[in-house]
């Protein structure tokens, strides 16, 4: 068997906010049907907002990699996450006016500036890639997680939310965050202590943006 990476070791170390983002009540409420609709709204107009500035985001990882991997690879895996936001960005319009959901009058509430504020924080290039593929690793496994749960054999998902949760909890997507955590594993092994530390704290504020984003999204 392969040894345990560094961020297995993390998430269990922190795994009280790792369940509180990947098991929050929002999620739990997709996953036993009582969701109320104006929430699951809510959190269609915020998301298409945060996945708008996280585009930049994932770009500046690969940039990162273009500049700093120590393998070629790693930039595929962007590029594919790249492309998969293109199909996302899409979705997001056509789920949302299947709501009535009016995306271009939404303003982003005060919970997701502060997150996307903290995008922006990783994308300038002081920020090692070590750091920032870390962070985009955490920000996708949350949602994988959270929509895998909801479509588990046990879970009573609303037919019309289930579109929903195939676009994060398929098993594409579980690959894709394999190999962003593969990145993240193997760039973390050769991390100085210092890194290692700006990485486990980027890791802990992902998981806490997540917690609130849902938070807001429950209303
Ligand atoms: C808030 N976190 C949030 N939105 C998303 N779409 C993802 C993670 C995954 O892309």
């Amino acid at each position: 068997a392969e040894a345990e990476g560094t961020t297995a070791t993390w998430l269990k170390k922190h795994r009280l906010v790792y369940t509180a983002a990947t098991r929050h009540p929002f999620i739990l409420s997709i996953r036993d049907g009582s969701i109320d609709l104006n929430s699951f709204k809510r959190w269609l107009g915020q998301d298409y907002l945060f996945v708008r500035a996280f585009v930049p985001f994932v770009s500046s990882v690969l940039l990162k990699a273009c500049h700093e991997s120590d393998n070629n690879s790693d930039m595929e895996v962007f590029l594919s996450g790249l492309a998969a936001l293109n199909d996302e960005i899409k979705w997001f319009k056509k789920e949302s006016s299947k709501w009535g959901v009016v995306l271009s009058s939404i303003a982003p509430q005060k919970v997701n500036e502060d997150y996307c504020r903290f995008l922006e924080s990783l994308m300038g290039p002081n920020v090692e890639y070590t750091v920032a593929i870390t962070a985009l690793w955490a920000i996708e496994l949350v949602y994988q997680q959270s929509f895998a749960h909801c479509l588990e054999e046990a879970s009573r998902t609303p037919l019309e939310l289930a579109e929903t949760c195939q676009r994060w909890g398929n098993e594409g997507f579980g690959q894709y965050c394999r190999s962003l955590q593969k990145i993240a594993d193997r760039r973390l092994l050769r991390a100085t202590s210092e890194e290692l530390k700006k990485a486990e704290a980027t890791l802990l504020r992902v998981l806490e943006h997540e917690v609130e984003f849902w938070n807001m999204s429950q209303g």
